[in-house]
């Protein structure tokens, strides 16, 4: 295995992550509110339904969510209201548990930052965790993870969910702040037992659209420096409508499919090996297409620009 080969430890699975050699991670949103799917997946029902069709359009992992995490500001109005753990339960539990016992090849993440609704979905069965706080408030998160044995995404994020800035103005590098963000993250996993951690730069999260176009061309530097492999998460984003539009006028949430797509290339070109997505097909198409030019060529070394004929 290469050194930049990654062996996912997902309970008693495995995954097998590798640069040009991405994974998608296909979106159920069990909300009434998410940005661009809320209310579709409610129903048990209609959630295992849409998770079949996601596996079958060939998702590695079916990531289960119970609370919206759009930030308030232009795109979003007031944002995503946290939502008690009590009621983010009573909307993931019964999806896991259905995943589990009646798609048993799939493997199961649940997209949460309590303690408690991740405890509940390992117990149920889930095999990972992706906390979209990277563990900003503690370790209980990473404890629960390390016990059952389950791998861990902490991603970046310039505020708490519930209290999101849309785009804050950063001073620095972007990437030397999600660098040294998950660098914490990353070490509080692994203080925690946490065997299997990947990181993810939190594509939006307060990010202004060119803060946010910059980390997915940054993903080789975040993977060099953090070591672990990289999920990105650019799916249907509002950076997508502004440049496919304008800040004032951006392009609608159903018309950003090719665009997410060329960003999503980007990044696995640069080294993601998890793409979490809503539009589970194109992008797995996308990357047969893309690792099989990239296998094709593995023996080209890159031209600079300035040499080139
Ligand atoms: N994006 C969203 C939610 N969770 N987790 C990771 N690791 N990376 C991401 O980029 C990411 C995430 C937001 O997308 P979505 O779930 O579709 O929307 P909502 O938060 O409104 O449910």
């Amino acid at each position: 295995m290469s050194a930049s080969a990654f062996r996912l430890l997902c309970r008693d699975r495995v995954l097998e992550v590798a640069p040009g050699r991405a994974h998608v991670v296909g979106v159920l949103n069990v909300t009434p509110d998410s940005f661009s799917d809320g209310g579709r997946f409610l129903d048990p029902g209609a959630a295992l339904a849409h998770a079949e069709t996601l596996l079958a359009e060939g998702a590695a992992v079916i990531e289960v969510g119970g609370e919206s995490t759009r930030p308030r500001g232009a795109a979003y109005g007031a944002g995503a209201a946290p939502v008690p753990a009590a009621e983010e339960l009573r909307r993931v539990l019964p999806v896991v548990e259905a995943l589990v016992t009646r798609l048993p090849e799939a493997l199961v993440a649940v997209d949460t930052y309590k303690a408690e609704v991740a405890e509940a979905a390992l117990e149920a069965g889930a095999h990972l965790v992706n906390d979209v706080t990277g563990l900003r408030d503690g370790d209980a998160l990473a404890r629960v993870a390390a016990r059952h044995g389950a791998a861990l995404v902490v991603m970046h994020a310039r505020g708490r969910p519930g209290a999101m800035p849309h785009e804050v103005e950063s001073p620095g590098d972007v990437l030397e702040e999600v660098v040294a963000s998950l660098r914490a993250s990353v070490a509080a996993a692994a203080r925690a037992g946490v065997r299997s951690v990947v990181v993810d730069p939190g594509f939006g999260f307060g990010k202004t659209p060119r803060e946010n176009l910059r980390l997915v061309a940054g993903t080789d530097r975040l993977r060099a420096a953090l070591g672990r492999p990289v999920m990105v998460g650019v799916s249907r984003k509002a950076t997508l409508g502004v440049v496919l539009g304008t800040p004032e006028a951006p392009a609608p949430v159903h018309e950003r499919l090719f665009g997410g797509l060329g960003a999503a290339a980007l990044a696995v070109v640069r080294g993601a090996s998890l793409v979490r997505t809503h539009d589970v097909r194109p992008t797995v198409e996308l990357l047969r297409v893309l690792t099989a030019a990239l296998e094709a060529g593995a023996d080209l070394a890159p031209v600079p620009a300035a040499e080139a004929p």
